[in-house]
Formats: structure tokens, sequence, C-alpha cells
């Protein structure tokens, strides 16, 4: 892109306005999103470096800003990050890896898939470090993103146009150095980024380490425009969601509020309010109000809402102050990252807290099989060992092992539960095999009934009750009861890592 720079004004009209006319951030406590308010957000002081205070990396005197040339060396920051957070979450990595191979083999490629998918990229992540606070503004066709990106910037680089939609590739500002590998995970050309190192620009030092990403369009009538919007989407580890006046209660850019922010919800996001010079103040207000409100019922309650205008500066300035609360400590990057961690255990581990091996059960459960299929054998107290033992009466046992199974188990693992199990067929063969070569009696009805008040009779059948039970039980051991058993080990191993993996990435700052 050849962009013309321009540096110290928002695009299209006049300087940024130092004063924001509609403040926004968020309460201290970051509980009650509203669009008006004093407080920098999550209460942290937002404290202004003085213009060069913190850029060491800058030329004395350096006003320009510097473009990224092709194959520049990347700079001081560029590089695996090193730290006992990221070490922690490259552990926790490998425990999640094990735990989704491990759903995978139990519940089958979802919601393993999700999982392994989120490692890759988290690994992709903390291999390009993570100091880096990605910021990625995105929204609907001709809403202003551009507009803003370049407001936020402070010189004129994305192309801006009434002609939609506009955007087709993502452009990049980066404050500071070392940026190119993330660069180029996010899919930005060469030529579609620009570097800030500005020693009189406003907020440099707590901008340090910044990628503002505009995107194109995400409901693009172009396909590729929103493929790019959503493969970036999860990469960001801060989201400004833009929209306008006329879009702004849109229930499709709600629905996807509300999805991308559950799929990350340990993410910070900022919503904006663009062209509010549109609209008279009073009417700005009640619109911000009504955003808000759509927010909360959108289950995004802590969402702030920033007002502005990317044309003639109105409330830029707030949105570039708060933004540096996302990046002036450097940690959005590890908090999304760790965050992520979160939810994917979590999502693994669903339905796997309720559940804990239960020996005294599957004991009993043991008993209980053992006995219905002697029961099946000795019908009557008759000793007619059967040869092919009764189909319905095995499918019972399995059907009885499956019901009390399933009380011990969470829902979506019965499926698992049936898989594991030998089916009625299976434990037929065994149990016919098994009781085949006992060569127990066979007394018919009448002589059976006879029988059975004799003494000797009942030590008789006793002694063949012992036989058939030695026979049936390591059958119901081999096909029930040791595959539930592992069935259990495996949840509770699941529930385990994923314990495990969600403590190591709330640790690292990742609690959502
Ligand atoms: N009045 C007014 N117009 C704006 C504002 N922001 C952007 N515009 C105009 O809206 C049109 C679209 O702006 P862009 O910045 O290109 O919008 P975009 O969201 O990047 O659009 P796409 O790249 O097509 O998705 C342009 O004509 C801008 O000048 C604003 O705050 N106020
Ligand atoms: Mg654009």
């Amino acid at each position: 892109m050849d962009a013309e720079l321009t540096e110290g004004g928002p695009v299209g009209a006049g300087p940024v306005s130092a004063e924001p006319v509609v403040a926004q951030p968020a309460a201290a406590d970051g509980a009650a999103a509203g669009p008006v308010g004093g407080e920098p957000v999550g209460g942290e002081p937002v404290v202004a470096q003085p213009a060069g205070a913190d850029s060491a990396a800058a030329e004395p005197g350096e006003t320009e800003p510097v473009v990224a040339r092709p194959g520049a060396a990347a700079g001081a920051a560029a590089g695996p990050v090193g730290g006992e957070p990221v070490a922690a979450l490259r552990r926790a990595l490998v425990d999640l890896r094990e735990a989704a191979e491990l759903s995978a083999t139990r519940l089958g490629p979802d919601p393993a898939a999700t999982a392994l998918m989120a490692a890759v990229r988290l690994e992709e992540r903390l291999d390009r470090g993570v100091e880096h606070t990605i910021v990625a503004v995105q929204g609907g066709t001709g809403s202003g993103k551009s507009s803003l990106f370049n407001a936020i910037a402070q010189m004129d680089f994305a192309e801006v146009s009434a002609i939609r939609p506009t955007t087709d590739k993502p452009n990049a500002c980066v404050w500071g150095e070392g940026a190119e590998e993330l660069l180029e995970w996010l899919g930005v050309d060469r030529d579609a980024w620009i570097k800030r190192d500005s020693v009189l620009e406003e907020h440099i030092g707590e901008f340090r380490g910044l990628i503002l990403v505009d995107l194109p369009d995400y409901d693009s009538a172009v396909q590729a425009h929103q493929l790019t919007a959503d493969r970036l989407l999860p990469l960001a580890d801060v989201l400004v969601w833009v929209t306008d006046p006329q879009k702004y209660a849109d229930p499709a850019l709600h629905q996807r509020f509300a999805e991308v922010a559950r799929a990350h919800p340990g993410r910070a996001n900022v919503v904006v309010l663009n062209q509010i010079d549109l609209l008279d103040p009073s009417e700005a207000g009640q619109i911000a109000r009504s955003l808000t409100e759509l927010l909360v019922g959108d289950s995004l309650p802590s969402i702030t809402v920033a007002s502005v205008s990317a044309v003639t500066g109105d409330g830029v300035a707030a949105l570039r102050q708060e933004l540096t609360a996302h990046t002036a400590h450097r940690t959005a990057g590890l908090r999304h990252a760790a965050a992520d961690l979160v939810q994917a255990a979590r999502r693994l581990a669903e339905d796997t807290s309720a559940t804990q091996v239960d020996a005294a059960w599957l004991a009993a459960a043991v008993a209980a099989a053992v006995d219905a299929l002697v029961a099946e054998a000795a019908p009557g107290g008759q000793v007619a060992p059967a040869v092919v033992p009764d189909a319905a009466a095995l499918r019972a046992v399995c059907d009885d092992w499956a019901v009390t199974a399933m009380d011990h188990l969470p829902d979506q693992w019965s499926l698992a539960l049936a898989y594991a199990v030998g089916s009625p067929v299976n434990i037929a063969a065994r149990l016919t095999q098994a009781l085949s070569v006992l060569d127990l009696p066979l007394l018919p009805g009448r002589m059976a009934r006879w029988w059975r008040g004799k003494k000797v009779a009942r030590e008789r059948r006793a002694e063949w009750e012992r036989r058939l039970r030695g026979a049936i039980e390591p059958v119901v051991d081999r096909t029930l009861a040791r595959p539930t058993a592992a069935l259990l080990a495996d949840i509770s191993k699941l529930a385990e890592l994923t314990d495990r993996v969600a403590a190591a990435g709330a640790a690292a700052g990742g609690e959502l």
C-alpha cells in the first residue's frame, strides 16, 4: 500500500480532539458498562507518559513514523519469550493435548478438535511472544473501522472510502519493535503495516507493543472478507467492535458479539459507537445507553461503549487512553493466551466434574450381574447350564448394567460406555464357551422338583452354583467391569488434566 503518511490527525478532518466529548471507560470494578464515566478501565490508573519518556528505541528527535521495510531485522523483543508464566503455559499445553486425545478417544472428535486447535494457536502465539498486544478493529461494512484505525494511529494509512466494501486485507499499525513474526502470523502483508515510533506521539510509552489491526468487514458480501475476519478474530488479544447509529441494534451484530465473546470469555472487548457527529449529543447519549443495554442482553455486561467520531475526532483521545489500559502493562497477550487455555480446558472437562471412580458401586454392579446370569443359567433352582445363554436375558443384564452405570456417569459419557463394554453377542459367546466346559448335570423339571427338597440335593446345588459363578464371574469382569472401570478412570484422568490446565491458565492471569 502506498499510503501517504500524515501525522497528527484523524482521517478526513481536523486534528484529534484533545477532549473526549463523550467519555466511555467502564466503572472501576468493570462490572457496569456504560457510555458515560470518568474512571479508567479496570480501575487502573492510566498515566499518560510524556512523549518520548519510554522510547529508548526511537531516534532522538524522530517525528516521522517509520515505514516497515521488507526484510527489516526483528527488534529486540522478537523471538520466543521466556519467563515462568510462559513456561507454565507451555507445560499446560502438554496436558491440554493429552486431555484432548483422551477426550477424542472416548467422546469422538468434538470437542477435542476445538481444544487441539486452541493448543496449536496458543503454541504458535507463545513461540512469537506475548509482549505485544494485538488489538483488532472489526465490525460491519462502512461502520468506519478504517477511519477509526487511522484516527487511533493518528495518520492516514488505511484506505477509507464511501464505496463498500473498501478494506479487503488487514492493515496494521505497530508501536515499537519486534512485531514482524506476529504480523506474518496474523497474515498482514508486508506492505500493509506501518511502524509508529515517534517520540512526540501521545501515549507512545503505553502503546509500545501495540499491534492495531484494521479488519475487512465481517458481514461482507465478499466471502473472502468474512473468512479473513473470522481467521483473525481468535488471534486478537483485545477486540474493538465498531458500529454506527444505523446498525448498532442489528441482531446479526449482537449475535456475533455474543458468539465471539462466549468463545473467548477471557478477552477484553471495547465497543465503539462511531459517527456520533451525525447525531446531536442527547441522541448520541441515548443510543450509547441503548447499545449498552443490548450488550447486557447479549450477556456482555462488562463491555465498555465508547462514543466517537472518527471524522471529527470526538472521543478518540479517550478511546486511545482506554486502549492504553490494555496495552500499557503488556500483559493482555499473556492473559488472552491463558484465558484461551482455561476455556479449552473447561470445554474438555464439561461433564467430568460430577464423576468419581466409585469402586463400591462397581463391585455391587458386578455381583448383581453375576447373580442375574447365574439365576439365568440355573432357572428355578434347576441346574441346566445354558449352552447358548438366552439372548433376551443377556440383554436385560447388559441393560441393567448400562442403566446403573449411567447413574454414575456424566451424560455425554453414556455413549462411550456403550462402546466400551462388550455387546450382548460378545458376552453370550464368552459365556457359552465358559459354561460349556462345566459339564453340569441336566435334571428335567419333575426330577428337579423332587430332588430339590433333599439335603444332599441342596449341597450339590450349592456346589454347582459355585462352579457356575466361577465360570461367569471372569466373563462379567472382562466384558463389563474392566471396560467400565477403565472408562471411569479416563474420566477422572481427564478431569485431573483439565483441572491442572485451568489452574495453570488462571495462575497466568487467564481467569474467566
Ligand atoms: N460522518 C462520519 N462518517 C464517517 C465516520 N467514520 C467513517 N465515516 C465515513 O464512512 C465511510 C466508510 O468509512 P470506512 O472507514 O471506509 O469504513 P469501514 O468500516 O472501514 O468500511 P469497509 O472497509 O468497507 O468495511 C467513509 O465515507 C467515511 O468517511 C464518522 O465518524 N462520521
Ligand atoms: Mg475499511
